[in-house]
């Protein structure tokens, strides 16, 4: 596994928010996570394991003033696929707000950030039958991202602004 999650020290993996309030030092860090989400740099995160399109997916994270998650880094993605394993077993296909339903192959990620990093996998993003515009992850193996049918149903990842 990656260096952000060494099995030895399982405590540290994923800190959940309710119980990290204090860094070392009595300083006090802001931290307004929803109890059972976890936090990662300056964004709370949460795994959802029931299966929903990714449309009715988004939604669900709104109501928690959240959006389908962005990722931007291999650490990012490194620390949501572990939180995606503790909660199911395996490294499970899970959607993320990468989209390109707008306009095919113009990716968007749904929180509205930049489109500034990607896992496609080999051959990926295949749009095939002109009918994939939503991203997956853990697709064929631990690591990679597949564009899919929104329409599917995949357990999901929702991520918002710590500070909100
Ligand atoms: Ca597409
Ligand atoms: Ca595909």
């Amino acid at each position: 596994m990656s260096p952000h999650f060494p099995e030895e020290r399982p405590e540290e993996l994923l800190a959940e928010a309710a119980g990290s309030e204090e860094l070392g030092d009595g300083v006090e860090i802001r931290n307004r996570c929803p109890s059972g989400w976890f936090s990662y740099g300056s964004r709370c995160f949460v795994f959802q394991s029931f299966p929903r399109t990714w449309p009715e997916a988004e939604q669900h994270c709104l109501n928690f003033d959240a959006n389908l998650a962005s990722i931007h880094s291999f650490g990012e993605y490194e620390f949501i696929q572990e939180m995606v394993r503790r909660s199911t077993g395996s490294f499970s296909r899970t959607w993320i707000g990468g989209t390109d339903a707008v306009k095919n192959s113009l990716w968007f990620w749904s929180d509205g950030s930049r489109f500034d990093f990607h896992l496609w996998a080999s051959g990926e993003p295949t749009n095939y039958g002109n009918t994939e515009h939503c991203v997956e992850m853990n697709y064929g193996g631990e690591n990679y991202w597949n564009d899919w049918s929104c329409e599917s149903q995949l357990p999901f990842v929702c991520a918002r602004r710590l500070d909100r």
